[in-house]
């Protein structure tokens, strides 16, 4: 049995819930409720993060790990390459875009959403436990400022967050210039990790979240600046998510 500890917002977490619909394994997901989690996370994993995998009582953190678990789990529908240099290739890929774009995402994101509890709210809630809601209208204020401490939010942080986003949205476009994807000649977990990561800002229906038609202006205008580049994010999902 599989089951999958996650938040429905979180980008890092799509890109697990992706690779096991890729690998077309049978899981299941369990809603964690941003802030109260860290109690819960820590007493599965040891540390507050998701996504965390059991797997039959084997407990894997971190993006990367469960793929690679998945991979050498169930090798069927491989993410991982093969060839050595291929495989090399793919772990850069893969560990820059979770850096550059994934916490450069998260940051300057949320430093928008927080500002708007009635989006991110129901995000946070997403098929969690029938409490969540109420909840959050209570604990929200205390929550925004601690992952305002948490995440280093602030003007700067956030501006630099999007200049840092811009900067790595252009790297993968320029290296897909000429080429369907990041590594070799197939869909990678190179793929797979820089198409989820950037997925918030092409909103698509298989992430699982309810999304606005319309999110915040700042965000909707960021994303209409960058949708040429986006594009091959929308052709991923369409044809292997
Ligand atoms: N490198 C980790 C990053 C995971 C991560 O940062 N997850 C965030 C959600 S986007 C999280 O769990 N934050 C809550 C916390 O750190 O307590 C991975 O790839 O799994």
């Amino acid at each position: 049995m599989i089951t999958l500890y996650e938040f429905p917002i979180s980008h890092y977490c799509e890109k697990i819930r992706w690779a096991l619909d890729y690998k077309k394994l049978d899981w299941t997901g369990k809603t964690l409720l941003v802030g109260p989690h860290m109690a819960q996370a820590r007493k599965i994993s040891g540390k507050t993060t998701v996504p965390i995998l059991d797997h039959d009582g084997k407990i894997v953190r971190d993006s990367s790990k469960i793929i690679s678990y998945l991979d050498k789990t169930f090798p069927d529908n491989r993410l991982t390459p093969e060839q050595d240099d291929l495989k090399h290739q793919a772990a850069e890929w893969e560990s820059y875009v979770d850096k550059e774009i994934g916490l450069n995402v998260r940051r300057y994101v949320y430093s928008v959403l927080l500002n708007y509890p009635d989006i991110v709210i129901p995000f946070f809630a997403h098929n969690g436990p029938w409490y969540g809601k109420t909840l959050y209208r209570f604990i929200f204020p205390m929550l925004r400022k601690k992952m305002i401490t948490f995440l280093d939010i602030n003007k700067q942080s956030a501006q630099l967050s999007k200049e840092q986003l811009v900067q790595a949205i252009n790297k993968v476009a320029n290296r897909l210039d000429g080429r369907d994807f990041l590594v070799g000649e197939q869909f990678t977990r190179a793929d797979l990790a820089a198409a989820s990561l950037l997925a918030p800002l092409i909103k698509p229906v298989k992430y699982g979240l309810n999304w606005p038609d319309k999110l915040p202006n700042e965000l909707e205008s960021f994303i209409d600046s960058q949708e040429d580049k986006l594009q091959w994010v929308k052709d991923c999902y369409e044809l292997y998510r």
